[in-house]
């Protein structure tokens, strides 16, 4: 019996902090003058200050200023220039998909919000319901994806001795995937690797995959990070829809327009015919009510107004490349201190790797030195979110890292 002194939970166990955004919980904590947050994916100035695009200055400017806006609840669905727009960026404004109205685009919660909304769609609607994820992954797909419904599985990824694609491994895993399976691509900027295909692997992994069946389903939280181009960065995806078959596609707005806080991002199901979609996007529907009814205006709003106008895209580019090559940056600056304090290794897999983040080779006790002794906040699989660092931070980073190898090899 409960008086009113003993909770109902109070027998609940504490549950774990997140790997990734934990880190910045700790990093919170710390008085430290000289601490440094390279934990979560997120995009700092070189004076260290998260950066709010100026598109995304104007483009809010230019929605305050519009006295017709009003605060209706958008449709289940989400806005139309928004879903719109979206397709066109990840398939490409002449996409024969688009044209035939073969593709279903419903807005969601960000990258996690799409990804989930199209794991909960398979598991009531699709046949196969395993989903095989890289290994390793971003640490919140198998959640998402488990919790979904799904069935998740692994296949070979990386290759630590090589610190590169176990291209291989992947194919034979896909290989003896069964037919029908989805499998979770990471379109550009591997997460937490920096390792991607080349366009020669893309297109072998395409035919195995369309050979057997496979069900591909992108993640595609970089596009523009990866090479600077979103066109480019989108290369993968088109390939797959190109050949006609289905495909599955979740995108973010959190890094390529900074609105991270927003959670703006699409889903988008490539389907064989008009038909079809307008039936997958009708359950999508049943799929999105039950779970938060429909999303939010403001950061969709933001997007649609930004790719709708030709002067704000020019200028996104611009400022999304700006991002893009300061990372770039950032990577040979830190090989180049790294290489000047004789770190013993070789160290060029960090101006290889693309995307935000550098998978370092650092392991958890090396991770955790650098926590203790230098405040410097990573990931404990050894991932370095490059664009949390600036010239400024570069040595005192590689100061941790050499200590780090050399004091615990
Ligand atoms: N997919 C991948 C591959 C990601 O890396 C992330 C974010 C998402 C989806 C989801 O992003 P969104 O929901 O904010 O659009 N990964 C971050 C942040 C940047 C995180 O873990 O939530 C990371 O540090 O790995």
């Amino acid at each position: 019996m409960s008086d009113h002194q003993t909770s109902v939970f109070s027998q609940i166990a504490r549950a774990p902090e997140d790997p990734i955004l934990g880190v910045t919980v700790a990093y919170n904590k710390d008085s430290h003058p000289s601490k440094l947050n390279l934990g979560v994916g997120a995009y700092r100035t070189e004076e260290g200050k998260p950066l709010v695009l100026n598109v995304v200055r104007q483009a809010e400017q230019k929605l305050v200023n519009d006295p017709s806006r009003v605060k209706e609840y958008l449709p289940i669905v989400g806005l139309a220039d928004f879903n719109k727009c979206s397709a066109k960026l990840i398939f490409g404004a002449d996409s024969p998909a688009i044209h035939e109205n073969r593709v279903a685009t419903v807005q969601c919660l960000s990258g996690t919000g799409s990804l989930r909304v199209g794991g909960e769609f398979l598991a009531k609607h699709y046949y196969e319901r395993t989903i095989y994820i890289p290994s390793p992954t971003w640490g919140n797909h198998p959640k998402v994806f488990t919790l979904a419904g799904l069935s998740v599985k692994t296949y070979r990824y990386y290759d630590p001795a090589t610190r590169g694609l176990d291209f291989q491994g992947l194919v034979e895993d896909l290989g003896n995937a069964p037919q029908g399976a989805i499998v979770l691509l990471h379109a550009c900027a591997h997460n937490p690797t920096g390792v991607d295909p080349t366009v020669d692997q893309w297109e072998q992994i395409r035919k195995l995959m369309r050979s057997k069946g496979l069900l591909p389903f992108f993640d595609s939280a970089y596009q523009g990070f990866a090479s600077g181009s979103l066109d480019t960065d989108a290369q993968s995806v088109r390939m797959f829809v190109a050949d006609g078959g289905e495909c599955f596609a979740a995108q973010s707005y959190a890094k390529n327009m900074g609105l991270y806080a927003e959670r703006v991002g699409a889903l988008s199901i490539v389907c064989k015919t008009a038909d079809v979609a307008s039936r997958v996007e009708s359950q999508l529907k049943l799929v999105i009510r039950p779970m938060y009814s429909n999303p939010p205006l403001h950061g969709a709003s933001i997007v649609a107004t930004i790719l709708k106008d030709s002067n704000l895209y020019n200028e996104w580019t611009v400022e999304l490349k700006a991002m893009a090559d300061r990372i770039i940056s950032m990577r040979k600056q830190l090989l180049e201190a790294l290489q000047a304090r004789g770190t013993p290794g070789d160290w060029t897999h960090i101006i290889k790797q693309i995307g935000m983040f550098t998978f370092t080779g650092l392991n958890a006790d090396q991770v955790a030195f650098m926590t203790k002794e230098y405040h410097i906040y990573m990931t404990s699989d050894g991932r370095i979110s490059m664009a949390g660092l600036s010239s400024k931070t570069v040595p005192h980073l590689a100061d941790a890292m050499h200590a780090a190898v050399t004091s615990m090899p």
